[in-house]
């Protein structure tokens, strides 16, 4: 028996010791879900392989809130090689010191993300209150977009999808759909309660979406109770669904679900808009980051070089509906479509590109982009904003508990009743 053990043992110290040697080949990536051409990662081993001589193997997992993945990395620090946050969860990891510098050193392998980045991801990048230090050394951008409305013209006015105030319109109830992102839905109804303030120049967006107040947080909070019992769902990723099946009219989301969910929808005849509120909105940026607890950082600066080249841009913003925080001109041509106004782009593509015709929901319209705000981490009172959204969920789940409760009680007596009632039946066949 004791032999037993030992065998046991020395077998389970080999299998551990082969696992911890075999890390060095293996690239743990986290990223948002349905946020990449799948294709890519299998493309990404071999071309790491030619590039460096050395096998890698991916592995891939998703999340659908900012917050997870932040937690499991926070407390769990959990060895993920590259993940990617959006700008204020950066910030907040570049203050709490999580985050390694990105090497360029790709030897002979070219630089993509030098070459190509847009010079106006590399501005937003440089205003990421990070403490002392800057996120373009530590953070490169993959997507970027804006938090709007999407909506269905058959039933709601281009008029009406023009504010946020649509959410409390009980013309819709039960067709809204919300944003399960606490962070996200707060900014853009703190922006609305304040825009009176904002068009008189009295606060400008920053401004109200630095502000964490109790006071701010209050009247959201006031906000979204009156919203809840209108809302037929909050959602972190289906919401997009839902709208190409027409059960939902409105919802809150973000551009690159809009136009994904407008492309997806167009061919059954289903007509889907996007709109950017008329009182502002966010604008967020999702950049690839390698956490302190890496194993394998120089496969990860590799991984984001990878994803910065052009092919593999141009590949992931057609299957996601994102918009790349690339500026290659490859990347403009693939985007200009003929069908479409020119509009002014030129922030993002360089002096040239006054004119281009291009969709306006991916690349929003220079007027667009300067009515958006940036989200910036507010430390500690997160928890103020987690605990609100909490209230104004939380009658929802208490409700659920007590459906399911008296649901399982019924189910309980059905089954004693129908046991009891065919033993007595039993009982009586055999008298
Ligand atoms: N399908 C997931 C897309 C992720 C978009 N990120 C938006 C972050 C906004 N804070």
């Amino acid at each position: 028996m004791y032999n037993m053990k030992k065998w046991i043992l020395i077998v389970a110290a080999a299998l551990l010791c082969s696992c911890a040697g075999d890390r060095e080949h293996i690239l743990k990536v986290y990223n948002w879900s349905d946020y990449m051409d799948m294709s890519a990662v299998e493309e990404f081993e071999k071309w790491y392989e030619e590039q460096t001589g050395e096998p890698v193997h991916v592995i891939y997992q998703t999340f659908d809130v900012n917050e997870t993945m932040l937690s499991k990395i926070e407390k769990g620090q959990e060895d993920f090689d590259v993940v990617c946050p959006s700008d204020y969860i950066i910030e907040r990891m570049l203050r709490k010191d999580l985050l390694l510098p990105i090497n360029h050193d790709f030897g002979e392998t070219p630089d993509y993300i030098k070459e190509h980045l847009s010079p106006f991801i590399v501005s937003c990048f440089d205003k990421f209150e990070g403490g002392d230090k800057n996120a373009n050394d530590y953070a490169v951008g993959y997507m970027w977009g804006t938090v709007g409305i999407i909506y269905n013209p058959k039933y709601v006015t281009d008029e009406e999808a023009s504010t946020w105030d649509i959410f409390r319109n009980p013309k819709f109830e039960g067709k809204l759909f919300m944003k399960e992102d606490p962070r996200d839905v707060f900014s853009q109804i703190t922006i609305f309660l304040h825009h009176d303030e904002i068009e008189s120049g009295e606060r400008t967006v920053d401004d109200v979406l630095h502000d964490s107040s109790d006071k701010a947080i209050a009247e959201v909070e006031e906000y979204l109770k009156e919203v809840k019992p209108l809302v037929a769902g909050w959602e972190a990723d289906f919401g997009k669904d839902q709208m190409i099946l027409e059960r939902g009219w409105v919802s809150l989301n973000w551009s690159g679900d809009g136009v994904w969910a407008r492309d997806q929808a167009a061919p059954q005849g289903v007509d889907l808009k996007f709109s950017f509120p008329k009182e502002g909105f966010t604008f967020f940026f999702d950049g690839w980051v390698i956490p302190k607890y890496a194993k394998n950082p120089k496969a990860a600066s590799y991984w984001i070089n990878f994803m910065n080249r052009p092919d593999i841009v141009i590949r992931n913003v057609e299957e996601t509906g994102y918009v790349s925080c690339n500026a290659a001109p490859e990347v403009l041509e693939a985007f200009t479509d003929d069908s479409y106004e020119p509009i002014d782009v030129s922030y993002f593509f360089g002096p040239d590109a006054t004119e281009v015709c291009t969709d306006p929901v991916l690349y929003p319209k220079r007027s667009d982009i300067e009515r958006a705000g940036m989200q910036h981490d507010w430390g500690d009172r997160s928890q103020a904003l987690i605990e609100m959204w909490g209230r104004v969920k939380g009658d929802n789940a208490s409700s659920m508990t007590i459906i399911i409760i008296v649901g399982a009680i019924v189910l309980l007596a059905a089954a004693w009743f129908f046991t009891t009632a065919s033993k007595r039946r039993r009982k009586s066949h055999r008298r």
